[in-house]
């Protein structure tokens, strides 16, 4: 089974990838959990690229064929050998980031990107994707909080430094694709940890 968490910054996924793999090793089930950009050595070095608030100005395409060839490395490296060897994946943003970020608030075309990522992904789609909606308000202040007591998170400030109208046309992309792509699984973000948790638990039994 193959899970990817989507959402809008300082949403939780990151706490989410936690949750799951706790509740996973409960259950003694085997579990790789792995994030977009960056979930191989390869990937590293592009996640700095393209996080880093000291990295020039990036075009859209650009930033879109970098965010598609850690995508096709990690697939090809990681997911689908771990997917092979009976694995249970969850990945930390996906194919659908790409479509928030580079289609909806870029503003590249969305058929292009549908097509580059089913190359990226030689055709691998999540089987679900748990979407943490919270307020783009709520989550900026968050991650603007964590920057201020971790220095990763204040180097990798890129997207955080977008204007607010940036954060809230991701937020309403993520909504859109919620509703119409079967896979999505809605968990109410604004939440606090321990109700996120327990809603994020109950969808998990579900789909096991
Ligand atoms: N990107 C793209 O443009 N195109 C693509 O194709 C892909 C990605 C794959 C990757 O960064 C960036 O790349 C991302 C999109 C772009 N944009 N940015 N930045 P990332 O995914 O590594 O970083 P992020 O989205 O900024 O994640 P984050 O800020 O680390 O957020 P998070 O993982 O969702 O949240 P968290 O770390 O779990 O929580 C943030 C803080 O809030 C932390 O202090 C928590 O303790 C706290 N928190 C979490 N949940 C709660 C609740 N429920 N209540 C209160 N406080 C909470």
């Amino acid at each position: 089974m193959f899970i990817t968490i989507e959402g809008c910054e300082g949403a939780g996924k990151t706490s989410a990838i936690q949750i799951i793999q706790e509740f996973l090793k409960t259950q003694n089930i085997s579990c790789l959990t792995t994030r977009e950009p960056g979930g191989t050595t390869f990937g590293t070095t592009l996640r700095s690229l393209l996080l880093s608030k000291n990295t020039e100005y990036i075009p859209p395409y650009t930033e879109l064929f970098l965010y598609l060839a850690d995508r096709h490395h990690h697939v090809h490296t990681v997911i689908k050998p771990a997917l092979q060897q009976g694995y249970i994946v969850v990945c930390d943003r996906f194919i659908d980031s790409t479509i928030a970020y580079q289609g909806y608030a870029r503003g590249l075309p969305l058929d292009t990107i549908e097509q580059l990522n089913m190359i990226a992904t030689e055709g691998l789609l999540p089987d679900y994707t748990f979407f943490l909606d919270v307020d783009p308000c709520i989550g900026l202040e968050r991650a603007r909080r964590r920057s201020l007591i971790d220095s990763v998170s204040q180097e990798e400030s890129r997207f955080e430094n977008e204007e607010l109208v940036f954060h809230q046309t991701l937020s309403r992309a993520y909504k859109l694709m919620a509703e119409n792509v079967s896979r999505f699984i809605t968990i109410d973000a604004n939440n606090p940890v321990d109700v996120v948790k327990q809603e994020i638990i109950y969808h998990l039994q579900n789909i096991l």
